[in-house]
């Protein structure tokens, strides 16, 4: 095809010059001189709070300790946090970028077989979880230091006890060692599916992450209009993006207090609002659409909450505007994003300290500092305004690459730079983006990830199944989508009166709750096309005809 020019979308907001050259600790508590007697991280059970200063002294102790055997963590290598939210989660974090590690983060629900193949593909050497999780971790002998914050057990250390009581006073302060390091090293390693395939680590630089933390707080009219007055409610898992990036590193940048949340529930979310006066909620369409549909919001005072961000999946116009009729005094916008584009594409410009008006139903405009557009997925060319087509994304806050993985770095980075989301969306005319499909294989339970790939790859290991093909079907919006699973009974077996429910249960021992396969078809063969691959445009369709 000839060459045409591009048609590229920007911000409305003009680009800022951008620190993202520091470590990313660095960049997170730049603002440290003058907010360090300010509150940092509130703990949502117990009230107990750990200030700006605090936090930074914590983290000194703990790289301290990291550095030393038997942790022995340094540049390159890798930490997985295993856990719920903590202030602990946040120290691990941050004292692994001092010492210029990543971290792997990862659910503590997850199964044994799950964690097991996260800690082989990232490498990781420690892990810092809680007991939950601690029965399910492989044993690794001295090839794995498992950490535990709330409890004692052979074999762990207790991350209070054992090692942040093991530094050496002189040695606590830490000081700026000379930290051989690049802002290209990977900071955060979170898995994902991508567009396609198997769940990948994602490797996000310390580059990447403040570009995005910048794209979204930096300047004098930022995007997201944080402030260091704010009360940020983290409820959403610091182990996703969503919230290690908007949530925790945001609300570090501004020099906000955060409100740890171990887990969500909305009575406590209500009565957390209440009593920190929380005055910006993050949030994912489950919870909007649970708040929007119920009585508690008046029996409680939420008066205090100025702004709710909704991301991670899909939320429609009728449940923004039932929203917002709650929740008259807060303002109520999307952000859209992908843990391999760092991970913000674009966020709801209602919410800058100077605010643009906005559409119901947007998913916000491109973030400044980035490009953005819209292509054609048959012929690759970019589209013009309100014509729907895959939405690319590029600048300086996307993935270095997959771990270990650059065939698929090469299919989801073009060679002109352009990440490829799989999602398909328009811009309109005044530049705010809608969604309205997905090429791509995944299926988001509640704003999680379910990769197709990695449950077909299950379930044809049962001696009872030839083959399957796993899909989304729309459900309700507290929950979004569930996996359904078609699957081919192999013929001529004396157990072939294998039943919905033995598939069920055979993918339920081996995943995380939000992967489980919730329905099954079954069929006599999976249609594919003549390259082999799936055709799950057509099994989605017949999910809406039954
Ligand atoms: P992942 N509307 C529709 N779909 C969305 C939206 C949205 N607002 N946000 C995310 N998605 C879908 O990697 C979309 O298909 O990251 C996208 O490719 O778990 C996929 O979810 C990515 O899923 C924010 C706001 C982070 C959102 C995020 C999303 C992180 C989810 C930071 O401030």
């Amino acid at each position: 095809p000839e060459a045409s020019p591009e048609i590229i979308f920007r911000s409305k907001l003009p680009d800022i010059a951008i620190t993202n050259t520091l470590p990313l600790h660095r960049y997170c508590f730049e603002r440290l001189p003058e907010v360090g007697e300010r509150p940092c991280l509130i703990d949502g059970g117990t009230g107990a709070v750990l200030t700006y200063a605090e936090v930074d002294r914590l983290t000194r102790r703990l790289a301290a300790a990291l550095r030393r055997a038997p942790l022995g963590l340094g540049r390159g290598s890798v930490a997985m946090n295993l856990m719920l939210n903590s202030a602990e989660f946040v120290l691990s974090f941050f004292a692994a970028s001092r010492v210029g590690a990543a971290v792997t983060t990862a659910n503590p629900m997850s199964t044994p077989h799950e964690i097991a193949g996260q800690i082989a593909a990232s490498g990781a050497t420690v892990v810092f979880t809680e007991s939950m999780a601690a029965d399910k971790l492989p044993a690794m002998g001295d090839k794995l230091t498992v950490v535990l914050i709330d409890a004692r057990r052979d074999g762990c250390l207790h991350f209070w006890d054992d090692v942040m009581a093991s530094v050496p006073d002189e040695e606590a302060g830490g000081g700026e060692q000379d930290l051989d390091f690049d802002p290209d090293d990977v900071v955060a390693l979170p898995y994902s599916s991508g567009t396609t395939g198997l769940p990948k680590g994602v490797m996000l630089t310390h580059r990447s992450l403040s570009t995005s933390v910048a794209q979204q707080v930096d300047g004098d009219n930022p995007n997201i209009g944080l402030t260091a007055a704010d009360v940020v409610l983290c409820s959403l898992p610091m182990f996703h993006i969503y919230s290690l990036n908007t949530i925790l590193m945001c609300g570090l940048r501004v020099g906000a207090a955060i409100v740890v949340v171990r887990r969500f529930d909305l009575r406590r979310m209500m009565e957390l609002v209440e009593r920190h006066r929380i005055t910006v909620a993050p949030l994912v369409p489950p919870i909007v659409v649970a708040v929007a549909k119920s009585d508690e919001a008046a029996a409680h005072d939420l008066s205090s909450v100025r702004m709710v961000l909704s991301g991670a999946a899909p939320m429609g116009k009728d449940i923004e505007d039932a929203f917002v009729a709650k929740l008259p005094g807060a303002v109520l916008g999307q952000g859209y994003g992908m843990t391999e584009a760092g991970p913000v594409l674009s966020m709801c410009l209602a919410f800058a300290k100077e605010p643009f008006r906005v559409k119901s139903g947007a998913c916000g405009t491109v973030v400044r500092n980035a490009e953005l557009k819209i292509v054609d997925p048959d012929t690759g060319r970019s589209l013009a305004r309100n014509l729907p087509g895959e939405i690319c994304i590029r600048g300086q806050q996307i993935m270095k690459g997959y771990l270990n993985n650059p065939e698929a770095t090469r299919n989801s980075i073009d060679a002109g730079g352009w990440l490829h989301t799989g999602d398909v969306g328009f811009v309109d005319d005044d530049d705010e983006i809608f969604i309205v499909d997905r090429l791509k294989e995944i299926i988001k339970y509640k704003g999680l990830q379910v990769a197709p790939a990695e449950l077909e790859a299950l379930l044809i290991t049962h001696p009872g199944i030839a083959d399957a093909a796993v899909v989304g079907k729309q459900v309700e919006p507290e929950i979004g989508e569930i996996p359904v699973a078609f699957v081919a009974r192999a013929k001529g077996r004396s157990d072939d009166g294998l039943t919905e429910d033995d598939v069920k249960q055979f993918v339920a021992k081996e995943v995380v709750y939000y992967k489980k396969v919730r329905e099954v078809v079954f069929v006599d063969r999976i249609p594919k096309a003549p390259s082999g691959k799936i055709l799950r445009k057509e099994l989605r369709k017949r999910l809406q005809q039954h």
